[in-house]
């Protein structure tokens, strides 16, 4: 198993894509990580996962035999990667850890829409602002395409992820009472959310969240031009501690990440 090789399938601007990604960065387990160009994305993933969902990251997993495997979804990706690749250092077995570690984990992916859907309300009739951020790894033609359909991707996203004002408030909300719980959760002066060890908790959070708190280290979100956007600096978020704590994680944790200069397809 250990031969097998790792493909991961992302967007650059995806939280759930960094999850994973960031995940294997911190177990060292080496892999390529192709950047897929939203729009472009549907049929791959419709294809690869084989489930119906178009959803990044996907973990394509390569035998030496020639088999390959593909798993959709950040949290089957961690699962398979924990009973074939691990125990994981930022997977702990105990058997409490890991069930309070794997709660923070769903407590967080339950917000990543909320995040999307906030942000992308504030930003998605800045076509060229999104367009720019979507065919980063974009090749020319790639380009093209993504820009010439937009306004029906727009269009369509727009109703899938639910981007109105009502639905943004709402998220809003939502993703409040989130920073409130990890606000809660730090008040003891911990550093990690669960137990002594930085674990999948902790990236979790950090990741889901890192759209809005900007930490330097993220090579999307980290940029001065991603900052100045619209709808991040809302007054809800101001400097409060579980913001700085996403910052510090960042900064000690995200190490050696390669950049996304990786390959990028379709
Ligand atoms: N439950 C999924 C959610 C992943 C997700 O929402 N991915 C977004 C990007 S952050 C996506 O692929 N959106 C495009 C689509 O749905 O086609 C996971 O944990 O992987």
């Amino acid at each position: 198993m250990s031969t097998a090789s790792l493909t991961l399938y992302t967007f650059a601007i995806s939280h759930f894509s960094e999850k994973i990604r960031w995940t294997l960065d911190a177990s060292g387990l080496s892999f390529t990580e192709v950047v897929m160009t939203p729009t472009l994305h549907v049929v791959p993933a419709l294809r690869m996962g084989g489930q119906g969902e178009t959803t990044l990251p996907i973990l394509e997993v390569r035998q030496p035999s020639g088999a390959v495997e593909h798993i959709q979804d950040s949290t089957q990706i961690l699962q398979w990667l924990d009973q074939h690749l691990g125990p994981l250092a930022v997977m702990p077995r105990h058997v409490g850890l890991n069930e309070e570690i794997m709660d923070i984990e769903e407590r967080f992916d339950a917000i990543g829409k909320d995040v999307a859907r906030y942000l992308y309300h504030a930003t998605l009739d800045d076509d060229d602002r999104i367009i720019g951020m979507w065919t980063q790894h974009a090749n020319r033609n790639q380009a093209r395409l993504v820009r010439l359909f937009y306004p029906l991707t727009r269009w369509i996203f727009r109703r899938r992820l639910r981007i109105n004002a009502e639905a943004a408030a709402q998220s809003a909300e939502r993703i409040q009472q989130a920073l409130a719980w990890l606000d809660g959760r730090l008040s003891d002066g911990r550093h990690y959310l669960v137990g002594q060890q930085f674990s999948v908790a902790d990236i979790t959070a950090a990741s889901i969240l890192a759209p809005l708190a900007c930490p330097d280290q993220h090579p999307i979100y980290g940029t001065a031009q991603f900052r100045q956007g619209a709808g991040h600096s809302p007054a809800w978020l101001g400097n409060r501690p579980c913001v700085e704590w996403v910052r510090r994680v960042y900064k000690a944790h995200r190490l050696g990440h390669p950049g996304l200069e990786a390959q990028a397809v379709a």
